[in-house]
């Protein structure tokens, strides 16, 4: 995974977006500062010196909702912070959000191009309520996070999906948890092999898809 660094960018995923034939596949755009950074339907992202980077995936077809879940947990365990995933993709630690995942594929005429995965890790809490950061922590170097998640995602990539699904799901924190779905309370029962959420109350069960729902602690 080659790094390629940008002192400023609005986002490192709308970069990749409009600039992503110029670039390799598992090239990874940094950016020290990112002004406009993105989250999931239409969301902001802040950042302040925190680890914003984009990776490029052409022409191959994983599942990176999990594997980058997965990728930035290992990275937090390797330097001793406990954390858990909440479905789809971010990571929290002390019920406190620490990493988000944007993933974004390009398609042009029906053809899939690319899929773009956008990381943001804290480094630093922020003015965000419920955030925090690695340097919370411990303390540690971001580059040096940053060679560590890389290697890590590289690592996970030539997994198979069993070992990375049980991974997944041994640090699932939404499980058995009550969440709110369309003023309903359910239950949440796990998530199916194509990384559907399942919840379930009296009267029915639900599949859904990551692109549908949002779902609060
Ligand atoms: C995400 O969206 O969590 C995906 C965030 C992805 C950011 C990366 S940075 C590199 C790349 N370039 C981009 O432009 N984006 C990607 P979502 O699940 O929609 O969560 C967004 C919500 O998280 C916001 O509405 C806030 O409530 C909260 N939030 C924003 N910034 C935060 C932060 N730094 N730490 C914790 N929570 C934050």
């Amino acid at each position: 995974m080659k790094k390629i660094y940008f002192d400023v960018l609005d986002s490192t995923n709308s970069y990749l977006k409009d600039n992503y034939e110029k670039y390799e596949n598992e090239d990874v755009i940094i950016a020290n500062i990112q002004t406009k950074g993105r989250g999931r339907f239409d969301r902001k992202w802040v950042s302040n010196n925190d680890i914003c980077l984009s990776i490029l995936f052409k022409g191959n077809n994983f599942n990176h909702s999990i594997i980058s879940s997965v990728a930035i947990l290992k990275t937090l365990n390797d330097l001793n912070i406990e954390c858990s995933i909440k479905w789809p993709n971010d990571i929290y630690v002390n019920m406190k959000k620490i990493s988000g995942v944007l993933i974004e594929t390009i398609y042009e005429s029906n053809e899939k191009k690319c899929d773009i995965v956008g990381i943001g890790l804290n480094m630093n809490s922020n003015e965000i309520t419920n955030s925090i950061g690695i340097l919370d922590n411990v303390s540690v170097d971001k580059e040096y996070v940053i060679d560590i998640l890389l290697n890590n995602y590289r690592s996970i990539l030539s997994k198979s999906m069993e070992y990375i699904k049980k991974i997944y799901t041994n640090n699932f924190l939404l499980k058995n948890r009550i969440v709110e779905y369309n003023n309903k309370n359910y239950i949440v029962l796990g998530i199916t092999d194509d990384f559907k959420i399942i919840l379930k109350n009296d009267n029915e069960i639900l599949k859904l898809s990551s692109n549908e729902v949002s779902l609060k602690l």
